[in-house]
């Protein structure tokens, strides 16, 4: 098996020592940095589909995605000297009243995989900060979560404020109560059911 092959089975099995030591071992190589991302999100994207397939869970994916992340932590300097950078932003965080942050982490950490900027602006995010983090990043796309239904209100009012604003971000929601209708109710451009489709989505939203 190749040392790129090798990448992509350590992060699809979370094994974060491997992924690190090929990193670092291929970097010496003079390996290129593109390459060596290209391996990684692969590796994130198999994880990404095994979970939405069911045939791993939530601990899996988190632990697929530390490797990911320690693998980047060496990577990204190289990555920037080289002008490797994420093409696309996306804004991300909990609505407000909401402290429900697991999911949201996930997806964020799912679209870092992916090689998306993500600007993560934490839970209890109200809808002018959304607004601010979309005008001042210039993020294609907001992307809301919500656990309660009594928070559910915030996605409405915060696609009202982008809008308000002038912006033409897209919107997408996601979270345990959140539907598809009620995605389509409030006028946000997306709805993603878990973490994989929510990348899945977020590309098709940036190519359209
Ligand atoms: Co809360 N809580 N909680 N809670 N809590 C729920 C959500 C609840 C269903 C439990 C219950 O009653 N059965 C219920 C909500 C009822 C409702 O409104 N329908 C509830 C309640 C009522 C509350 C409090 C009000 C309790 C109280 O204080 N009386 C309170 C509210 C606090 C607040 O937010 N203001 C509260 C507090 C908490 C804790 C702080 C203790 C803790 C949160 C810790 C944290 O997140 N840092 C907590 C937890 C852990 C839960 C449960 C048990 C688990 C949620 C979770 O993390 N799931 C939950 C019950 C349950 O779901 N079984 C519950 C795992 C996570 C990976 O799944 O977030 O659904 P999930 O994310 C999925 C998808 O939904 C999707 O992708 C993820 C992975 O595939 N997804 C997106 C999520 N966001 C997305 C965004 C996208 C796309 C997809 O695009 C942008």
């Amino acid at each position: 098996m190749s040392e790129l092959a090798e990448l992509t089975e350590s992060i699809k099995n979370g094994k974060r020592k491997i992924a690190v030591k090929i990193v670092t071992e291929e970097l010496e190589k003079n390996t290129d940095a593109g390459e060596l991302l290209a391996a990684l999100v692969e590796g994130m994207d198999i994880v990404g589909q095994r979970f939405k397939n069911n045939e791993i869970f939530v601990p899996e994916v988190l632990i697929a995605a530390r490797a990911m992340k320690e693998s980047m932590t060496i990577l990204e300097p190289i990555l920037v000297t080289a002008g490797i950078k994420p093409e696309h932003k996306v804004v991300i965080g909990t609505v407000k009243g909401d402290l429900h942050d697991i999911g949201k982490n996930l997806v964020a950490m799912m679209l870092k995989g992916a090689n998306f900027e993500v600007i993560d602006l934490g839970s209890d995010v109200a809808p002018d900060a959304f607004v601010k983090a979309a005008q001042e990043s210039g993020a294609e796309i907001v992307a809301m979560s919500a656990l309660l239904t009594t928070t559910m209100p915030s996605m409405r009012e915060t696609v009202e404020a982008l809008k308000a604003a002038g912006l033409s971000t897209k919107t997408m929601i996601g979270g345990a109560p959140v539907t598809r209708q009620y995605a389509e109710e409030i006028g946000a451009t997306g709805f993603a059911a878990d973490a994989a489709t929510a990348v899945d989505m977020v590309r098709d939203l940036v190519s359209a």
